[in-house]
């Protein structure tokens, strides 16, 4: 008996140590968000409008990069030719949200369409096309939070070196004075990039998306250095010649996952998870509202190894004083789109030839996954629900902005219409939103669903479908169907919130 109850202790103190808990589902927090709060939805220009060759619009990378069928670029070869048809069907796209009782909608403004060679010439029928767009949404009170650059970017600039050339803050800075010319006496919401770390590092570190650019420890950290300098002409343009008429708020959006420290009692996992978040949010962040320079510790980190690889100069850049200025305080609120978390621990690994360096080496850091956390179709994608109350305090008190949930959602592989799984992905990232809210008193100030409809999911084509809509890519009208998932959503933004 003694024996029994010693074993089943040891075993228990076993399972304490290597468990700790990381339970999925905490009692829920009855209560209501701030009255003021933009619910919506999120989408982006290539993944639903199609109309690919229409009206004038130029090609972009991404209709480059899906081209040939053959190269293995997209699963089953797919394309976003036609993706959604939104391109035609925006006003069907409206009376969805209309339905579900949004008050904001963000969807984004392909570059090529406003401008086919990237610089140069506008084509009106572009213009024409997002006027039509946000007037709609207007006529129904729905906000729109427009999005100046979600990754299709002018093949024509492709061509001039695309984010690896230093002239694209200028190409940046014109077509975004356009945008708020032609539509910012409308559009008070303005976001410059979309997730430049997936543009850097899944376009340029490991070529899984277009450009399809292959650079790992070179190439991300130049490209990130022009899309900081891009986004903050941006910004700069908007508060010089654009924000005393129009009034409204620019800013950037950041994806990020939660980085929860295996062990979080011991000071060096804690280290390795701020070291993670440092290299994926403060790589952005830390010039951006801190103090126009990268964070110490990327600086260390890469300047040491880049002189022990014998590189003349750290891989790693420098912004000129002049450029920290126009970066520091350059964004007038945090846009977060998250998804999952990681669980992290220290590794000694940093050390390893650049021959073989991967853009993960330079963390000093590794990422366990834990089989426990039940994945999406999306396989990065592991349902961890507190990881966004952890997450929004820290990026609270960090930064110290409104912050707006850009982008949050949940894939499967079906598209199934009774999307259980999604339904608790939402109640429970949701609820981890409020209790961010109201008991650690992060500012929040708005949400969006990602996505409304399933649609073209980069490199995964059509197998991953993310949609609060079911959309029939078989059926040339590509008629659209509302998942259980629309209806809990539309409950809870009827509701406020959690209704006891
Ligand atoms: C975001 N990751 O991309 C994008 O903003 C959307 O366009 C996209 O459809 C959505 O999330 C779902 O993937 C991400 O690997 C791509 O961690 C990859 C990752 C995160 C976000």
């Amino acid at each position: 008996m003694i024996r029994t109850v010693a074993f089943l202790c040891l075993f228990c103190a076993y399972a304490a140590m290597s468990e700790p808990n990381y339970s999925l589902e905490e009692p829920l927090l009855y209560d209501t968000f701030p009255s003021d709060f933009l619910w919506g939805t999120a989408t982006a220009s290539y993944q639903i409008e199609g109309g690919w060759n229409e009206d004038g619009k130029g090609l972009s990378i991404w209709d480059t990069f899906t081209a040939d069928p053959t190269n293995g670029n997209i699963a089953n070869g797919d394309n976003g030719q036609v993706a959604c048809d939104s391109y035609h069907k925006y006003k069907e796209d409206v009376q969805l949200l209309h339905n579900m009782g949004v008050n904001s909608y963000r969807f984004s403004i392909a570059w090529s369409r406003i401008l086919p060679r990237g610089t140069g010439e506008v084509n009106q029928k572009g213009i024409d096309y997002y006027n039509n767009v946000i007037n709609e949404l207007l006529l129904y009170n729905i906000t729109p939070a427009v999005t100046i650059y979600h990754w299709d970017l002018p093949q024509a600039l492709q061509d001039r070196g695309g984010w690896l050339n230093p002239e694209i803050a200028y190409w940046f800075e014109d077509y975004s004075r356009i945008l708020f010319k032609e539509f910012g006496d409308r559009v008070k919401f303005w976001i410059t990039l979309n997730e430049p770390w997936v543009v850097a590092i899944a376009g340029h570190t490991n070529g899984e998306m277009a450009p399809g650019l292959r650079g790992p420890g070179i190439l991300e950290y130049k490209v990130v250095h022009n899309l900081i300098r891009s986004h903050a002409k941006a910004y700069r343009v908007y508060h010089n010649e654009f924000y005393q008429s129009q009034g409204g708020e620019v800013g950037i959006t950041l994806n990020s996952d939660w980085f929860e420290p295996v062990n979080a009692t011991d000071p060096d996992h804690v280290e390795a998870s701020v070291t993670k978040l440092q290299f994926m949010i403060g790589w952005f962040a830390h010039p951006i509202f801190v103090n126009g320079k990268y964070p110490e510790v990327m600086r260390q980190k890469i300047d040491a190894k880049s002189a022990a690889q014998g590189f003349a100069e750290s891989r790693l850049p420098q912004f000129t004083e002049e450029e920290s200025l126009e970066i520091m305080n350059s964004s007038d609120f945090f846009g977060l789109n998250h998804y999952t978390s990681s669980l992290v621990y220290p590794t000694p690994k940093s050390d390893i030839s650049p021959a073989t360096i991967s853009w993960f080496t330079d963390d000093d850091v590794n990422e366990y996954q834990d089989a426990k956390w039940y994945k999406a179709a999306s396989s990065w994608l592991k349902v961890v629900p507190f990881g966004l109350r952890r997450l929004l305090k820290w990026i609270d008190e960090t930064y110290q902005k409104p912050i707006y949930v850009t982008e949050n959602g949940f894939s499967d592989f079906i598209g199934n219409l009774d999307d259980m799984q999604r339904i608790y992905y939402y109640k429970h990232y949701i609820n981890q939103m409020l209790k961010a809210i109201k008991l650690d008193g992060a500012n929040v100030k708005g949400y969006y669903a990602w996505s409304l409809l399933d649609n073209f999911e980069w490199a995964k084509g059509y197998t991953e479908k993310f949609g609060l809509h079911y959309v029939d890519f078989n059926d040339p009208a590509r008629p659209r169907t509302p998942k259980e998932s629309t209806k809990f959503i539309t409950k809870l933004i009827n509701d406020h919130g959690f209704l006891p």
